[in-house]
């Protein structure tokens, strides 16, 4: 009897200490867009737009100036949020085949763990979750007007309206009917800014009065650089008037055969009364026809931002009315950067800097400092490990990255942190025809392996030639921290075990 109210007791206050801990436990909410820019958000010193929502999140928290992907598109990124593992390890190196959803994934140990997990929004791996307690996704790309959604137990169903409402919607509909006993972790997956860049019906037409600044390498001559020569992503030639700026643009295709009649109205009375009449009255030719296009493309591009912001800002309005922000992780995060017209281009997928670098801003009330900045070198190899940490949880052995905590924490050990970070990048030729390659980019230099049709090395000094056109390769002086640097990407491709990259190397 005595040993027995012991064991009460004893497992009383166990019971006690386990619920008192978990209700400290922070809830998680990881915003993930696509293909947005760090050069199209304010916080990071963007002149071409304001976004005050993800502003309010990086002066609240902490903001990363260098925060890293290590293979710059859309499956491969989300795969590597999923499992904190390169792409080499976790079987999901190229977009549009089936992401291996049995392996160790994030969500899964967060729900081992007692936290309630879902994503909402584009997930893009081909295979349905799992690891989530629930999910309504898009499938494959996602359609910006009507979209189909998934939904966990449903058959797939077309939504009315415009994606970055929907997803918000569900988002907060779901964090309203969750199960309150347990902290929650829940993925927003944004199709925004996505090519072909359509805007929300309010905002068509909302950066008609500005002219952008052209980049400084816009018209880049890819001189030294044959992967840069070769590619496929060119505003001026590879960017289509039709489909991606809307000039006398297919109404009938795939994108906008699901309109309504009246949402196709406001795109004809936009697109057709005022940018197709524009582009008819001007009968541009050449490097005019170029510039005008970047200017069409930015103007899309960014009114299709002003959506995702407005939407973070409508989400974290929720989390202040209903008193969750408090005890609330937030991030904004996208699956890769993106070129606004940087070389001349658009699209992602080079270890050049537009890129290789994401935005990342997280909120993290009462641990993180307001106003923090990071310059670390941080990857998304991370996030995962993070994530766990946040929820107490060690990051399983297989995890490739670990919790960046120690950058944002007073105090944290900033001293054994990485000083270099490594990337590879594999789809080849389509879409957009860009040499596979690896490398390794230190505080102040990037070294990179281009194989397959570009056969070759490059190097560049950030702090003498952000724009990269430079390629110091052979140069004289640059031998020293040339060697040192081949040095590095080979001690970092047999840390991180990839073993075709090192076959790659050893030929030279
Ligand atoms: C589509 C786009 C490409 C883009 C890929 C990958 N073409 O194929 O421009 O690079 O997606 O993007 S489109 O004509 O269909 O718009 S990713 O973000 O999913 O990796
Ligand atoms: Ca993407």
């Amino acid at each position: 009897m005595y040993i027995r109210s012991l064991l009460m007791a004893s497992l009383m206050v166990w019971g006690v200490n386990a619920s008192a801990q978990s209700s400290k436990r922070p809830n998680i909410i990881f915003i993930f867009s696509d293909d947005h820019a760090f050069q199209a958000v304010s916080a990071y010193g963007g002149k071409l737009v304001q976004t005050p929502h993800i502003d309010r999140i990086a002066r609240e928290g902490a903001i990363f100036r260098n925060a890293l992907v290590t293979n710059s598109i859309c499956g491969p990124s989300r795969a590597t949020l999923l499992t904190g593992k390169y792409s080499h390890r976790n079987g999901y190196p190229r977009n549009e085949q089936r992401f291996d959803v049995t392996q160790v994934l994030f969500p899964r140990v967060l729900q081992q763990n007692q936290y309630q997990t879902a994503w909402i929004g584009k997930w893009h791996l081909g295979s349905l979750p799992e690891g989530f307690d629930y999910w309504r996704i898009l499938p494959g790309q996602g359609h910006y007007y009507n979209p189909d959604f998934i939904e966990k137990g449903q058959d797939t169903a077309r939504s009315q309206g415009y994606v970055t409402n929907l997803v918000t919607d569900y988002s907060i509909d779901w964090i309203r009917h969750r199960d309150t006993s347990k902290p929650f972790m829940l993925v927003v997956g944004h199709k925004a800014t996505h090519r072909e860049w359509l805007p929300d019906l309010q905002d068509l037409g909302a950066y008609d009065d500005v002219n952008f600044p052209v980049p400084a390498n816009f018209n880049d001559t890819y001189e030294n650089r044959e992967a840069a020569r070769n590619q496929d992503m060119t505003i001026s030639k590879t960017m289509r008037l039709d489909f991606d700026l809307k000039v006398h643009a297919n109404y009938n295709g795939w994108v906008y055969n699901r309109f309504t009649p009246e949402q196709l109205s406001a795109f004809k009375g936009y697109y057709d009364g005022k940018v197709t009449k524009e582009f008819d009255e001007k009968k541009l030719t050449g490097d005019a026809l170029t510039a005008w296009k970047y200017q069409r493309y930015l103007k899309d591009y960014l009114a299709t931002a002003n959506s995702l912001d407005r939407n973070i800002g409508r989400l974290l309005e929720y989390l202040d009315r209903s008193g969750l922000a408090e005890n609330t992780v937030v991030v904004y995060a996208s699956d890769q950067g993106f070129y606004m017209g940087e070389h001349g281009w658009f699209d992602k997928r080079f270890m050049y800097e537009e890129s290789l670098r994401t935005p990342f801003v997280v909120r993290y009330p009462g641990v993180i400092k307001p106003g923090t900045k990071v310059d670390g070198l941080m990857c998304n190899i991370d996030w995962a490990p993070t994530i766990l940490d946040w929820a107490g949880v060690t990051a399983p052995e297989e995890m490739q990255g670990r919790s960046f905590m120690p950058l944002v924490t007073k105090g944290g050990n900033k001293s054994t942190w990485r000083k270099a970070a490594y990337y590879h990048y594999y789809e080849y030729p389509e879409p957009h025809k860009v040499s596979p390659h690896f490398g390794v980019r230190t505080e102040r230099y990037s070294l990179i392996r281009f194989y397959g049709p570009a056969d070759s090395w490059e190097l560049y000094d950030l702090a003498k030639d952000p724009g990269q056109v430079k390629n110091l390769i052979g140069a004289k002086g640059y031998e020293k921290i040339t060697a040192e640097l081949k040095a590095e990407l080979r001690k970092q491709i047999v840390q991180y075990k990839d073993n075709e990259a090192l076959r790659l190397l050893d030929k030279g």
